[in-house]
């Protein structure tokens, strides 16, 4: 990454792909500025592992968005798939998803417009959960089949997160207990990983009775947005003090996940997984580095590989 950077690395801004060979992977990335891109890696790298931490959205962030041309599930399309839901439940889960996924991504809206309408979706979807009866004991048996698939390269991302002492922080509007399911089922321990998201609170027969507050949503996903809530944002977040953040996500709010941490540099990359012509252009001013359909961790790895030469480059 570094060598194709100081390679192409010119003034003026460009949008268009280059292709970065890892290994045998081959990913086509867009680095508008890629003399911002550069000088970042360089901080890093002078930094080293120990000034670093990680920041990252779950959801066809660390999770594939499709392999062999099928959707990945996200963790509530697999909360979803609950083997006791009744046909009346899937049509509900299923007229929720239409009617707010396309407020969600609307273009045409602002975050304040959405905003309630995003509060709305995520209550009405977990009171329905709660209404199914969703069982603690079905937890494991539903991620097992769920055909949940991480990024390629995801065993070496967290061996070497966890070599390097990196912390990792998995920030993410879906359900944490399903998360953290996911990381059990590929055997993923690292005592440096958090999950702050969405848990379920059971009653004492093990059926779920609600959810953790405050609820995170796609609009209310960074540290900030805690500072005043009953729950710290330290508390709610376990700030660390590393001066350096790798954030990963793959929509636009992700980008807010660092706001109010302590980092004085974070490096964004970010997963453009679909609708790539429509989307490019918004991705390409935001991201430092915009992943094009690369269903692999490549691109973050080199980041951390960089932050790990301290010493050497
Ligand atoms: N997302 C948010 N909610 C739901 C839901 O009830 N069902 C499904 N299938 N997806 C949901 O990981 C966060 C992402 O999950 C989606 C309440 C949203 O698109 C959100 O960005």
């Amino acid at each position: 990454l570094l060598r194709l950077l100081e390679q192409t690395c010119r003034d003026e801004p460009s949008e268009l792909p280059v292709v970065c060979q890892f290994g045998d992977t081959k990913c086509r990335l867009v680095m508008k500025n890629r003399r911002r891109v550069l000088e970042k890696l360089q901080s890093l790298m002078s930094g080293g592992p120990d000034a670093l931490e990680v920041i990252t959205d779950f959801d066809h962030t660390l999770s594939k968005f499709s392999e062999n041309g099928r959707r990945v599930p996200s963790s509530h399309g697999i909360m979803e798939s609950y083997p006791d839901l009744s046909a009346e439940d899937h049509k509900y889960f299923r007229e929720l998803y239409t009617k707010y996924y396309a407020i969600e991504i609307c273009p045409d809206m602002s975050d304040e417009e959405k905003l309630p309408h995003m509060i709305e979706w995520w209550t009405r979807s977990h009171d329905r959960m709660v209404l199914a009866g969703f069982q603690k004991s079905v937890l494991a048996q539903t991620v097992d089949v769920s055909g949940v698939a991480l990024r390629d390269g995801w065993h070496q991302f967290f061996d070497r997160l966890e070599e390097l002492g990196i912390p990792c922080l998995i920030f993410s509007a879906g359900i944490g207990d399903i998360i953290q399911e996911i990381l059990v089922h590929f055997d993923i321990r690292g005592k440096l990983i958090r999950v702050v998201s969405n848990f379920m609170l059971y009653n004492e027969k093990g059926v779920l009775r609600g959810f953790s507050e405050p609820l995170i949503h796609t609009f209310n996903k960074r540290f900030s947005a805690f500072a005043s809530s009953e729950a710290s944002a330290n508390d709610l977040v376990g700030a660390t003090d590393r001066r350096h953040v790798l954030l990963m996500g793959d929509t636009m709010g992700d980008l807010r996940m660092s706001e109010g941490c302590n980092a004085d540099l974070v490096l964004t990359v970010g997963y453009l997984n679909d609708r790539v012509q429509d989307r490019l252009s918004g991705y390409a001013d935001k991201f430092d580095i915009v992943c094009l359909e690369d269903p692999s961790l490549c691109v973050p790895l080199a980041v951390i590989e960089a932050a790990a030469t301290v010493g050497t480059a």
